[in-house]
């Protein structure tokens, strides 16, 4: 048997790259629909390559065995993950919700998170750092600002060293562009609806690719992301970082931060040393995910 790494996977093929860059178009076992596994992009895989590679039939290879994941994300669905690179622009207007989540899944997963700010060109760019800057100061999160226009931008490439990263975020941001700049890629990119000033869904599938010691991963982009993985909802809390100081120093125990009377994190909010926005959003997602675990059994 073989070793390689899944780099795409398209109508239940998938691609399999080996240590020589060379490719494998793999069917994956039945076992694992058995197990209920999904091979994603981003597994190790042991597997056999087909017989008629000769003749340019190489889907008639099989992948036998997924290597134990170091990282697993179901949004996107990528495995063995070490940075995610959350992709944001002043175009199409950022959706901080969504950022937010995509933290808290982060973290879940104990991967290192990035915040791209993307379109550093664009005139409301300064506006969009600033924001994010002062909204995301508590929360343990580097940002780093680019332009694609500016071709290969050094102090990301910096960030992305040693990782395998995954770049995510809202359709039309410019992942697929950036990765083009940085790497000299050729992928689809599209344009912005200018009707609606959203992005238009160019790339469909997740695709690992590989620059020496970055292995980065582009996604397709989305618009809504659900909180509708089951957690109970006073977890919530130790996704924010910068509710930290506060632990314990609230009146009730446990406080969901919410709307509890004595609360130190809302006092601190009060007190402008926790983004106001921020902690919005969060109560937003604290009543989403009570839903979500109230309606757990039924
Ligand atoms: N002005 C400006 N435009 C950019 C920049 N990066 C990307 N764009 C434009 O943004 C649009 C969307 O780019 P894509 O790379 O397709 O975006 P994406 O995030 O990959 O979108 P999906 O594949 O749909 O998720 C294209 O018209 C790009 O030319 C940038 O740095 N500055
Ligand atoms: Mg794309
Ligand atoms: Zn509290």
């Amino acid at each position: 048997m073989m070793e390689g790494v899944i780099v795409r996977g398209r109508g239940g093929f998938y691609t399999v790259r080996d240590e020589k860059g060379q490719e494998y178009v793999l069917r994956a076992k039945k076992k694992f629909r058995r197990l209920k596994i999904t091979p994603l992009v981003g597994d190790r895989v042991y597997f056999t390559p087909g017989e008629g590679k000769a003749e340019g039939k190489e889907e008639d290879g099989w992948v036998e065995e997924i290597l134990p994941r170091v990282s697993q994300c179901l949004r996107p669905p990528v495995a063995n993950i070490s940075l995610l690179c959350i992709v944001a622009a002043p175009e199409p207007a950022p959706d901080w919700l969504l950022v937010d989540k995509l933290l808290i899944f982060a973290r879940k997963q104990n991967l290192q998170t990035l915040l791209i700010l993307n379109k550093a060109d664009l005139p409301k760019a300064e506006e969009t750092a600033a924001l994010a800057k002062s909204m995301y100061a508590g929360a343990e999160i580097n940002i780093c600002r680019v332009s694609a226009q500016n071709g290969r931008a050094e102090e990301l490439i910096q960030h992305l060293k040693g990782h395998t990263c995954c770049f995510s975020g809202q359709s039309g941001v410019g992942k697929s562009t950036l990765l083009n700049a940085l790497f000299g890629l050729h992928q689809e990119t599209g344009d912005i609806s200018q009707k609606i000033l959203r992005g238009k869904n160019t790339t469909r599938h997740a695709e690992l690719f590989s620059f020496g010691d970055i292995n980065v991963i582009d996604t397709p982009g989305f618009s809504l992301l659900e909180m509708d993985e089951v957690f109970d909802p006073v977890l919530l809390r130790d996704y924010y970082p910068e509710f930290a100081p506060y632990d314990g120093k609230c009146r009730f125990s446990p406080c969901y931060h919410g709307t509890e009377p004595g609360c130190a994190v809302l006092q601190a909010a009060k007190e402008g040393k926790i983004d106001a926005q921020r902690l919005e959003r969060y109560h937003t997602l604290l009543s989403d995910c009570r839903q979500v675990w109230r309606e757990r059994y039924d």
